[in-house]
């Protein structure tokens, strides 16, 4: 069924548009056959974890994509932000934004160090430079960037910062495989960058991440870190943890690795696709990619103007559940408004106007393998309804109970 009336919509009524949820963060799945085969391989080796051949070429291959020395590829991209944190030897306090996926701050908080938040950039929705340098105290040891959709940050300018200022800086590139920053490809900048290959990325291991840099002294350390800090049967060098990736998370790797190139062209239609069906629609901002650069097309991020759409970004999300379409509020509602952060650094919200106001109008919306050019059409088609009627879906929504996710 069309839906061109406020009646049709699922909210008030109507049949929702999806019998199934279409999600964000469907994952992409490689050809099974392959999998399988690779799979089969390591059950009959009996080599199932603990730096097997599989996480050996997974590595090299990450590092050859992204033009990199050392590549360590771990369980998740929080215990390897978490070990690039250790083994940068970072304390005190660290600049990061708060318009993150939580990990970013909890990586640093988990180890007893204060993430200092900063705002970003209305327009690139990343760190701004500018702010961090007003952030940094004598207790300040690290920056952290993070690469916000996979687009990169002003990697220039907090560069000269960390030099000025002798910190160390950090990226969290969670977002950000596959991608290029002014042509380079991510993965090479600062101390060390961390990738993320969560099943909810465009490339998965299932869980998994990675840590990067070209220093060989870093390199080896994250490396032994990650091993609960053993150099040698017996010997233990540093403070570690487990922060193995199994051969099966990088069996699934590889796999992927073989279509990787189709993941990211459905993730660029994709975008195109919303771009052209949202086209003109009053409020409605799509954010843009730079076309010059290599990106993995991950995120179909929409801008809510509630002045422009007259209907908000909240009430657009709840427009959208009823239809099934799960759309998401990444990265509502801002870290410093979680805990622990809401309740051990009260109130720095004066600091943070921008991170503030994208938090209320950012969403996130479906994409991937799972996701079809039909699919695409009827979740514009909902959007294009509840907009074009936005006063009248407000007051029918004022009504109901507010969304909650
Ligand atoms: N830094 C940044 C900037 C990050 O975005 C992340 C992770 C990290 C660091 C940490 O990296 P990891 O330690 O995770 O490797 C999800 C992911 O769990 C998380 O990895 C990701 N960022 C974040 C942006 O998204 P949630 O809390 O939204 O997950 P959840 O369970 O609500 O799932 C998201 C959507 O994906 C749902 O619509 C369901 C769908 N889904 C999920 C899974 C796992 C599926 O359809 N199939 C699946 O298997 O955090």
């Amino acid at each position: 069924m069309r839906k061109t009336a406020v009646a049709d919509l699922a909210v008030f009524g109507g049949k929702s548009a999806f019998d199934v949820p279409v999600h964000v963060g469907r994952p992409n799945l490689p050809d099974r056959q392959r999998l399988m085969g690779r799979i089969g391989e390591v059950l009959d080796s009996r080599w199932l974890t603990n730096f097997g051949p599989n996480l050996k070429e997974l590595q090299s291959r990450v590092a050859e994509i992204t033009g990199v020395k050392h590549c360590l590829c771990m369980c998740n991209g929080t215990i390897a932000l978490e070990i690039a944190i250790q083994a940068l030897n970072l304390s005190g306090e660290v600049i990061l934004p708060s318009f993150t996926f939580v990990a970013t701050a909890h990586a640093l908080q988990w180890q007893g160090i204060t993430p200092v938040f900063c705002d970003v950039d209305p327009v690139s929705h990343n760190i701004d430079p500018q702010r961090v340098e007003e952030l940094i105290t004598p207790r300040t040891t690290g920056i952290i960037g993070v690469h916000l959709w996979g687009r990169g940050c002003d990697v220039e300018a907090l560069t000269a910062l960390a030099k000025k200022h002798s910190l160390k800086l950090l990226f969290d590139a969670a977002h950000a495989f596959c991608c290029s920053y002014k042509g380079r490809m991510i993965g090479g900048f600062g101390h060390a960058e961390v990738f993320s290959f969560h099943a909810t990325k465009f490339f998965n291991t299932f869980e998994g991440g990675a840590a990067l840099t070209n220093d060989d002294a870093l390199a080896e350390k994250m490396w032994l870190m990650q091993n609960f800090g053993f150099k040698g049967y017996d010997n233990v060098i540093y403070l570690g943890t487990n922060g193995k990736m199994n051969e099966i998370s990088a069996a699934m790797g590889l796999a992927s690795l073989e279509s990787i190139e189709d993941f990211i062209a459905i993730n660029y239609r994709n975008y195109g696709l919303y771009g052209q069906v949202l086209e003109g629609l009053p409020g409605i901002h799509l954010i843009r990619y730079d076309p010059n650069e290599k990106l993995n097309y991950q995120y179909v991020i929409l801008e809510v103007d509630e002045a422009e759409a007259s209907i908000s970004r909240d009430e657009l999300v709840q427009v959208l559940h009823a239809e099934n379409v799960l759309a998401r509020r990444y990265f509502f509602p801002g870290c410093h408004k979680m805990e622990p952060y809401r309740s051990r650094y009260p109130d720095p919200s004066h600091r943070l106007p921008n991170t503030e106001r994208l938090a209320q109008r950012v969403l996130a919306l479906p994409t991937g393998s799972a996701v079809s050019p039909d699919d695409i059409t009827k979740i514009a088609e909902v959007i294009r309804t509840a907009v074009t009627h936005g006063a009248e879906v407000k007051a029918g929504l004022s009504k109901t109970t507010p969304c909650q996710t």
